[in-house]
């Protein structure tokens, strides 16, 4: 028994030892039975750069929207084609049921693409009016992608904002529309050069009242930006997809043009907005000292695993330095 022990001690040994020569590599059946390498310092235990999980940062969160449909309880009509034909197929929406209800909450919650939860808009909030999602992420994020999955058509326009100062003042992260010029006075597709990496462009892909149901509109901030490829060494485009909050801007419905014909009212009870999953995805930022973002107990933002000398063989080690997101983020408030 002794020797199968001795046995186990000298294969970790070497096992560890390889990790020294190969990186790590070759040894994943020891380092799952053990704590997870620390991506706070490098193979030969010297502090490192050091990059937050990637996360979907609006998961769970509250966002505030400015219509939702159900106070008082109304009807809204489903339209499905066949060919040529439409048909439109009605349903109530009631706050008072959860059965029939679609609150906010249904855009956060979790996705399964089996049992769809939506929200959903209140009927024909058209334009010039429009309808709004905001969303707070409670910390600074570097934002790779702003997702929406639609259970109504997409919209014919809409914006993505983005803040950096927690909701006092907004700058746009993307623009999509059929008539980019006349609903944001801004051209179709603009390239984006060295010269404008940081500027929102309109485009009218992924625009098409087609699906009615099931569309997708993912904004990915660094497509198409010169200097991604060197995220690293570009302090714009850093500053670019820094974030606190993220606000959609449905401005304005599709439609089969039939609203202000004689059955307008059936119509206009088929136009709204309603989304199924919103998704922010990206990392905490914590100017590259932390490996993760958390709140302690008393809710407070804290990053672990601040680089530090790592203690040497057989002496105690010092408790793990935690500094706090909190003095970030009520220097910005102040
Ligand atoms: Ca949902």
């Amino acid at each position: 028994m002794l020797r199968i022990a001795e046995a186990l001690v000298t294969l970790v040994a070497v096992s560890l030892m390889a990790e020294g020569v190969f990186g790590g590599y070759g040894m994943s059946m020891f380092a799952a039975q053990t704590s997870p390498p620390d991506p706070c310092y490098d193979e030969n235990g010297n502090p490192r750069r050091c990059i937050p999980d990637f996360v979907n940062s609006a998961f769970g969160k509250e966002v505030r929207v400015s219509s939702t449909c159900g106070k008082p309880a109304t009807r809204y009509c489903v339209v499905a084609e066949k060919g040529d034909e439409k048909s439109r197929n009605c349903h109530i929406c009631d706050a008072g049921d959860p059965k029939k209800y679609h609150p906010p909450a249904y855009l956060t919650d979790l996705n399964n693409p089996h049992n769809l939860t939506c929200w959903q808009s209140e009927n024909y909030i058209q334009y010039p009016q429009n309808v709004t999602l905001t969303l707070s992420l409670g910390k600074k994020f570097e934002v790779t992608y702003v997702s929406l999955q639609f259970c109504s058509p997409r919209p014919e326009s809409m914006a993505i904002f983005k803040s950096m100062d927690y909701g006092k003042s907004w700058v746009p992260f993307q623009f999509y529309s059929t008539q980019c010029r006349k609903m944001y006075n801004r051209p179709n597709k603009a390239a984006i050069t060295k010269q404008n990496e940081q500027e929102a462009i309109c485009t009218d892909s992924h625009t098409d009242m087609h699906p009615l149901s099931g569309g997708l509109i993912a904004f990915s901030t660094l497509d198409g930006r010169p200097s991604a490829h060197d995220f690293d060494n570009s302090p714009v485009l850093q500053d670019w997809v820094t974030a606190t909050d993220i606000k959609v801007t449905f401005s304005r419905l599709h439609t089969f043009g039939d609203e202000n014909e004689d059955d307008s009212e059936l119509a206009r009870d088929s136009y709204f907005y309603s989304v199924s999953d919103l998704q922010v995805g990206g990392r905490c930022k914590c100017n590259g000292h932390a490996s993760r973002c958390v709140k302690d107990r008393d809710g407070n933002l804290v990053y672990l695993s601040v680089p530090a000398p790592k203690p040497r063989r057989n002496q105690p080690s010092p408790p793990k330095l935690e500094a706090s997101c909190q003095d970030h983020h009520t220097a910005l408030l102040a």
